[in-house]
């Protein structure tokens, strides 16, 4: 159920921790009062481990969702029992949070967790299992041990950053826990206190995902204790607060990078024809993820194409977004013909907005400005094509991103959404470029980049190369990596309109710092760079470069 409501926190339930900040306004909230609404849940069902998740153990009591944990004779054997269920909506940034009590003895792994799920195709992508945050997994026999984690799912299952918090007893009270998802951070929360940061790196795999609870049995090889059952572990709520996302891009695998990957293991590859966390409606066929033409960004794009007349709508829903103004902008390119191709924004609490893709073998910028969502109910994003055998459509680089409402620093440059007057250079993007054997470092740059390093005696160098949409004179930085076994005197040469400037730069002192380098003056283009090169010994560390326009 939706409701807009501003909940009341009585003191009655001291307990129920209140959002981080009063910059979250509720969204979603399923209070479990009466029978589970099954419009909105899924039961998670099949053996898993040591147990099999029945529907039948699936019950609300007192207003609480409740999970037994049994032992009984099913097809003739003694089995253990127990289940979950699976939200059909999905979540994406904000904040989570539960008040739940959990079974106590041995064998029974409960969990409040979020991660995407094979969806119908209608409301939700049929692929679209990115990433998975564990609000909490507890294993019964150590109910003090409050584990919190992260994984991806795109290319092959990685595991980032275990953690646990073992200050309360999950199973004698309730307690509250939440997870603010946010660009660039996961910060989870026990009754309300901040107790452990997960940092993810910048343009993560994000797409909305579903949310979780489930109570698995599972003896981690030790025995589970049927003399403590029937057990349960049971959930007071759950609810989901949205916030202020300015800047954020928040479409989901807007780049159409997540189906493959030249480094990804065959059992993650995805299937070219179901876009990760797009909708397909139409000549589903004709709705491809191609690496033909070569994309705008990275390795793919979408394409719209067939051998037949074909109409196709490639679509994605943003949930849950703030009501404010929204920029919604693509790469296309076409083959020109006369294929009928449109951008297009509906369901946002307005009138439907579209633009032509206008024929073009360049890639072109188009865009979609001035979209006022109100309600609650987010946007529908798509691109829509009606056109001959042969004739295409290749969209890459889709961004939909809040205008108005309330800025945060705190990640703006955490996301792909480029402003001409401030611009930053990342280590993996294509105006840095550099010579010699770098290699990628586990020490995490600006913006939670991963940064680049090398051996000052092989000889390289380092180059960024912005491409200047207006010229005028920038601030140039340097995010350094402080570190001890750097290099003393890293050589510094900006080219800029005016000549060049050379200045040395100290790799062995700051920590993770900006480093301003000067004020230059830039033409448009891509004659003016910065080049590091190392001299002495030590590493080079290399990462991102920032060109601030002032004047
Ligand atoms: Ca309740
Ligand atoms: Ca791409
Ligand atoms: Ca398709």
């Amino acid at each position: 159920m939706l409701r807009f409501v501003i909940v009341c926190f009585c003191s009655a339930v001291i307990l129920s921790a209140v959002p981080p900040s009063d910059r979250y306004t509720l969204m979603y909230a399923d209070e479990f009062d009466g029978p589970l609404n099954m419009k909105e849940w899924t039961y998670r069902t099949g053996a898993r481990f040591n147990g099999l998740n029945l529907p039948g153990n699936v019950r609300t009591e007192n207003g609480r969702l409740c999970i037994d944990f049994k032992k009984e004779i099913i097809g003739g054997s003694n089995q253990y029992t127990c289940g979950g269920i699976i939200s059909k909506r999905i979540f994406g940034y904000g904040y989570f949070e539960t008040k739940a009590k959990l079974h106590g003895k041995s064998g029974l792994h409960s969990s409040f967790w979020t991660m995407g799920v094979a969806g119908d195709g209608v409301n939700t992508p049929k692929a679209n299992q990115l990433t998975e945050i564990d609000g909490y997994e507890i294993d019964s026999i150590k109910p003090k041990n409050i584990a919190f984690n992260r994984h991806t799912y795109v290319g092959s299952h990685k595991s980032h950053g275990h953690a646990i918090y073992p200050e309360i007893d999950s199973s004698t009270d309730d307690f509250t826990a939440g997870f603010e998802w946010l660009p660039g951070k996961i910060i989870f929360y026990i009754n309300g206190k901040p107790v452990f940061t997960n940092v993810t790196v910048r343009r993560e795999f994000y797409g909305p995902q579903n949310q979780w609870f489930t109570a698995l049995a599972w003896d981690l090889g030790k025995a589970i204790d049927d003399s403590a059952l029937p057990g349960v572990s049971s959930w007071d709520y759950f609810r989901y607060y949205a916030r202020d996302l300015v800047g954020v891009n928040l479409a989901a695998n807007g780049d159409f990078e997540f189906n493959d990957g030249p480094s990804f293991e065959k059992s993650f590859r995805r299937n070219m024809q179901l876009p990760v966390s797009w909708i397909e409606d139409g000549d589903a066929d004709a709705s491809i993820v191609s690496d033909q033409p070569k994309a705008f960004s990275k390795g793919y794009a979408l394409k719209h194409i067939s051998d037949k007349t074909y109409a196709v709508t490639t679509r994605q829903h943003i949930p849950f977004i703030m009501p404010a103004t929204y920029r919604l902008s693509a790469m296309v390119k076409s083959s020109g013909g006369k294929i009928n191709a449109r951008m297009r924004v509906y369901g946002h609490g307005g009138v439907e907005m579209n633009i032509a893709v206008p024929h073009s073998g360049e890639w072109q910028k188009i865009t979609i400005d001035n979209i006022s969502v109100s309600g609650m109910n987010g946007a529908m994003i798509a691109f829509t094509s009606e056109a001959e055998a042969g004739q295409w459509l290749a969209v890459d680089a889709v961004e939909f991103v809040q205008m108005t409402g309330i800025r945060s620093d705190e990640f703006d440059d955490a996301v792909a959404v480029k402003d001409p007057a401030r611009i930053v250079v990342y280590p993996d993007e294509p105006e840095f470029i550099c010579e010699g054997p770098w290699k990628e470092s586990s020490l995490l740059g600006y913006a939670n980049s991963p940064s680049k390093y090398l051996d000052a005696k092989d000889n390289g160098s380092v180059w960024w190369r912005p491409d200047i949409v207006q010229a005028g004179e920038y601030r140039v930085s340097l995010y350094r990596l402080g570190r001890a076994g750097n290099v003393k005197a890293a050589k510094i040469t900006v080219t800029h309109d005016k000549g060049m400037n050379e200045s040395t730069l100290d790799l062995t002192e700051g920590g993770n710092d900006w480093v301003e380098i000067g004020v230059f003056t830039f033409a448009k283009g891509t004659n003016g760079n910065v080049l590091m090169k190392g001299d002495g010994s030590g590493y080079l560390r290399a990462d991102a470069a920032r060109f601030e326009l002032i004047k």
